[in-house]
């Protein structure tokens, strides 16, 4: 697809832009979106089910494998062009904030720094009494537990009903107030906070885009939609850019 001229100026001319990606940046890693039907024995479960510390103090166990699943898939698979244009466009641009909503990792792999874990990070493991990081759990554990306490473990996630990391909530509310460009790449806009930021963006009179190949509840909120692929659609964005 080309990229709207308005789209390639307004990158170009940017002094701070705001990227939030979801689920749909990884989905050509191999990543399987929240969306999209889980594989295998997780087909039956509903994943927004799972992410709740009410399911975890029900059944630490099933929770841990499934995470522990969801830890292997990842660690299997590896960045898509997607991720390594948003690292690239950090280096095009004098400002970018990168909100992450996914606990991949795969952004910080492809080269991107300061990327912001909105919902935490897949490979941390934290006790769930005292909230700190832990590194040397028995994680071969089916329920591991906290060296330290003797309480649970849990992933260093936020589940559902769990508050989003305050500075992460901080950086969110600074960028959205100051940046010029608003990137929503791969995301349904359906979990909040992180649904709010594209509107906060537009307050502050930000150009609001959106990479998808389908709609979503923000797209007719949005300047531009470009309809298609993150492993596409942005690398096209940066070669735009690039060329004269
Ligand atoms: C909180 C970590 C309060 C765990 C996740 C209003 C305001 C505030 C809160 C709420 C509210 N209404 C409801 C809530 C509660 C809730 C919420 O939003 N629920 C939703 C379901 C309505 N929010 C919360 O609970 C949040 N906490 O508000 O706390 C509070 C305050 C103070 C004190 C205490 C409490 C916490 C939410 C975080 C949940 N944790 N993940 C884990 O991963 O195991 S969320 C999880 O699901 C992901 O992280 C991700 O964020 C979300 C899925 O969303 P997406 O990333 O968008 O993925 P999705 O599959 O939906 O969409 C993929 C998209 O990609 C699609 O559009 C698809 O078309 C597209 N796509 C596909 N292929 C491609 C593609 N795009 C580009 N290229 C492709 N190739």
């Amino acid at each position: 697809m080309s990229i709207p001229e308005a789209v390639v100026e307004a990158v170009r001319a940017a002094r701070h832009i705001l990227v939030v990606t979801g689920a749909g940046v990884s989905a050509e890693s191999g990543v399987p979106t929240f969306r999209e039907a889980q594989t295998g024995l997780w087909e039956q479960f509903d994943p927004h089910e799972l992410a709740t510390p009410e399911a975890f103090l029900r059944d630490p166990e099933l929770i841990w494998r499934w995470y522990h699943w969801r830890r292997e898939l990842v660690s299997r698979v590896r960045p898509n062009p997607g991720h390594y244009a948003l690292a690239e466009l950090a280096r095009l641009v004098p400002g970018l904030t990168l909100i992450t909503q996914n606990v991949d990792g795969l952004h910080q792999r492809a080269g991107s720094e300061d990327v912001v874990e909105f919902h935490g990070n897949l490979f941390e493991d934290r006790c769930f009494a005292e909230g700190c990081v832990v590194t040397n759990g028995d994680m071969d554990a089916p329920a591991p537990h906290c060296p330290g306490c003797g309480g649970l473990l849990r992933p260093g996630v936020v589940w559902f009903g769990e508050a989003i990391p305050p500075q992460a909530l901080h950086t969110a509310g600074q960028a959205a107030a100051k940046c010029d460009v608003f990137l929503s790449v791969g995301t349904s806009s359906l979990v909040w906070p992180a649904a709010g930021l594209g509107d906060a963006a537009r307050e502050s009179g930000a150009m609001l885009i959106e990479i998808n190949p389908d709609a979503t509840t923000l797209t007719d909120r949005v300047h531009h939609y470009l309809q298609g692929k993150s492993g596409e659609v942005l690398p096209e964005l940066i070669s735009s850019i690039a060329r004269d």
